[in-house]
């Protein structure tokens, strides 16, 4: 089965209904397919937001001029695999001046509308968190606190410090520490995770985080988008879930237009499970 082959199953769910409908379906469930997704990466300057976002995503990088006249713009990058697009977009760090605090309140509140996630990158060796700790609680502020990831960065920093190219047990005890400290401090609504661009240590567990934190539209995009080791059957399945219950939804959404007449709601809700399963089956072939 090809791309057409995957429409065309999608097409024949659809059979019963009138055509209107099922080409507004179609048409969404397309959409979904094309659906760019946005992440911010936060952290201080050196946190390794360049280097984790490097790690992770294989896709070609086009840097995005932004037309703004802002001083303070953050960087976005367009990362393109195919004919799938995702946008990285690169936050000033937090906490680096308190004079330009102000000013990235103001941008971070633009922005985090239109995230779908953000990467909050802590180092592990960072221990001066009271200002990220206030901006966490007043700019960025509960609404948004499920867009919010932490992910401890550069691991292998912790104390006693590493030799080899392994973490020591002490160290992942300091880690494990540390992950709880982040817990008290922020009480993150997605899990803290810790990694070791340098170690490639706990990116796939972080991976795997990320894609369960992200907006269910979001996660097929994304996974498009990472490198090959990454995308692991936990990550595929979940995304592939993701994509076959957003489907589902395109076809909620038409039983509540007030239009739409009760012999065609009856078909719908009769294929509603079928498209269900048919998107899953599809998702090779689009993501
Ligand atoms: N030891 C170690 N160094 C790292 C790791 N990740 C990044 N770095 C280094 O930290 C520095 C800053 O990284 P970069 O990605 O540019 O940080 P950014 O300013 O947040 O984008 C660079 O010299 C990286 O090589 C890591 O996991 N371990
Ligand atoms: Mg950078």
């Amino acid at each position: 089965m090809n791309k057409s082959e995957g429409q065309q199953s999608l097409q024949n769910s659809l059979s019963g209904l009138p055509q209107w409908v099922s080409e507004r379906i179609l048409q969404q469930i397309n959409q979904l397919t094309h659906y760019e997704p946005m992440i911010g990466i936060m952290g201080k300057t050196g946190a390794g937001k360049s280097s984790l976002c490097n790690a992770l995503f294989a896709g070609e990088v086009s840097p995005v001029s932004d037309v703004v006249a802002c001083t303070r713009a953050p960087l976005r990058f367009r990362l393109q695999v195919g004919e799938r697009f995702m946008t990285i977009v690169d936050l000033p760090g937090v906490g680096e001046s308190e004079s330009r605090d102000a000013e990235y309140a103001t941008l971070y509140r633009q922005q985090l509308p239109r995230l779908d996630l953000v990467l909050w990158l802590i180092k592990a060796d960072d221990r001066a968190l009271a200002v990220d700790e206030h901006f966490y609680r007043q700019v960025i502020g509960e609404a948004y606190w499920h867009k919010v990831l932490f992910v401890i960065s550069q691991s292998d920093k912790v104390e006693p410090g590493s030799s080899g190219n392994k973490l020591s047990t002490e160290q992942k005890q300091n880690i494990s520490r540390k992950i709880g400290l982040l817990h008290e401090l922020f009480q993150p609504v997605n899990p803290v995770c810790a990694v070791s661009v340098r170690m490639t240590w706990g990116l796939r567990v972080m991976v795997e985080r990320m894609i369960y934190s992200l907006p269910r539209e979001a996660s097929s995009p994304v996974v498009a988008q990472l490198q090959h080791p990454f995308r692991t059957d936990e990550v595929n399945k979940k995304a592939r879930d993701d994509f076959g219950e957003t489907a589902g939804t395109v076809l909620d959404a038409l039983l509540s237009l007030p239009f739409v007449p009760t012999p065609v709601r009856t078909v719908i809700q009769a294929v509603r499970d079928t498209v269900v399963s048919v998107a899953r089956t599809v998702w090779n072939f689009f993501f």
